[in-house]
């Protein structure tokens, strides 16, 4: 029953385990003994395990835990360390930034203390990870783009919370942790600087946010759609005739004029996908830093219709009197 195969159908074949290459000595070694998943080779590869953790991926597990922990306890201290509230209520909870009084400073724990130190070791953990990612990809002997596509996340991850709020002299301008009030911050954010609709940056993230939608689309659609051919097999259907790739490639020629390549359709993924974060930080290090009203900035430069004149002057409400920074 094995003649038909495709990536619905895989073999799961139950041999001893592959435990990978030797590894350089004194680097370390991979842990866990290789397990087996039927379910997970349904999806995916069936063999689980080892792992190769090293010093980077066990420090930074280590501090990613450190900093769920403190944002737990905050949020359970905040139910008056009720489980039952806390669990009811774990969507709404959160633990928040220090207020605009302190400024850059380091302020008692309960008054954002936490926070920052909360903040220390995400930042930390995932600085640690993208190293491990790193030094995983160069002992593979492989490139590094996923590492550097991470690290275009962990740039929109550090503008929102580290490089703005620096520039802003004031760690209250952060987003606090938290399932829904990361929201609220995002809602209030946008209102608070006219309208992120207007930020051309956000328009471009946007864009490539949908774009990798569509592109991943029709990339997994249509290897999907020759699988028949062999096409989840990508390498040795490259080169060939009336093989699954030429097959993948004229459909796109024919439908619409134009097709990727086998590679370049890769480029095309890994690119919009990095310049999704990276634009999108572009534009949050630009907002209340060099634009304070994205809505008035699109009306200066002739991009949203003023309003006409039968109305008193737009005056940016964040400049009112009463209005606290
Ligand atoms: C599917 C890969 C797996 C990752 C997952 C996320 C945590 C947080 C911590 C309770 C696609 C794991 C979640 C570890 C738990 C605590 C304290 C990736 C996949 C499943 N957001 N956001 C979510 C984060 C920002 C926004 C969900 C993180 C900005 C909107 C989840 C960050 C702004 C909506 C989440 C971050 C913003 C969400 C699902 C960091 C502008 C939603 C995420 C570190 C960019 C959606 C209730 C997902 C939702 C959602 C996590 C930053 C806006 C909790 C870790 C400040 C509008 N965000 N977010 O699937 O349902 O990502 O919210 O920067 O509608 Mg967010
Ligand atoms: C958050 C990168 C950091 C994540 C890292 C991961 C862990 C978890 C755990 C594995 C996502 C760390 C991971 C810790 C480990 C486990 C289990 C990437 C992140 C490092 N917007 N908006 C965007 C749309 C509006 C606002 C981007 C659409 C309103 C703000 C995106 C709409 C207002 C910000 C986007 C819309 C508003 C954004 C995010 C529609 C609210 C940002 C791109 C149709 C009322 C962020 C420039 C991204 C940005 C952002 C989409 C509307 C506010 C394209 C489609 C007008 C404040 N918005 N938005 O990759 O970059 O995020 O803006 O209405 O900061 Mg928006």
């Amino acid at each position: 029953m094995a003649e038909y195969q495709n990536i619905f159908t895989p073999v799961q074949v139950r041999s001893p385990h592959y435990m990978g290459p030797p590894l350089t000595p004194g680097l370390g070694t991979r842990v866990g003994t290789p397990g087996t998943s039927w379910l997970l080779g349904k999806i995916g590869d069936f063999q689980v395990g080892p792992i190769y953790l090293g010093w980077t991926g066990l420090t930074s597990l280590l501090c990613g835990f450190i900093a769920i922990e403190i944002i737990g306890l905050n949020m359970l201290a905040s139910v008056n360390w009720d489980w039952i509230e806390f669990l009811r209520q774990l969507p709404w909870l959160a633990l928040e930034p220090p207020a605009p009084k302190w400024g850059l400073r380091i302020p008692p724990l309960n008054e954002g203390g936490w926070w920052l130190m909360a903040g220390f070791f995400l930042t930390t953990s995932i600085l640690l990870w993208w190293y491990h990612l790193y030094r995983r990809a160069r002992a593979m002997g492989m490139g590094t783009h996923v590492a550097w596509a991470f690290l275009a996340a962990i740039w929109l991850y550090l503008v929102l919370g580290l490089f703005r709020p620096v520039l802003m002299g004031s760690w209250a301008e952060a987003v606090p942790f938290g399932i829904f009030p990361h929201l609220d911050w995002t809602a209030a954010f946008s209102i608070r600087y006219g309208n992120l609709f207007y930020n051309p940056f956000h328009a471009l993230s946007i864009a490539f946010l949908y774009g990798s939608t569509l592109l991943f689309a029709m990339h997994a659609g249509t290897i999907l759609s020759v699988t028949r051919y062999g096409g989840d097999r990508e390498l040795d259907q490259i080169a060939d005739r009336g093989t699954a790739s030429e097959r993948a490639a004229l459909f796109w020629r024919w439908t619409m004029g134009f097709n990727a390549t086998m590679e370049s359709i890769h480029r095309w993924a890994w690119w919009f996908a990095v310049l999704c974060p990276l634009a999108g930080g572009i534009g949050i290090l630009l907002t209340g830093t060099v634009v304070d009203n994205w809505y008035l900035w699109a009306v200066k430069h002739g991009v949203a219709p003023a309003y006409p004149n039968v109305f008193p002057p737009v005056v940016d409400p964040a400049t009112l009197p009463g209005v606290s920074p």
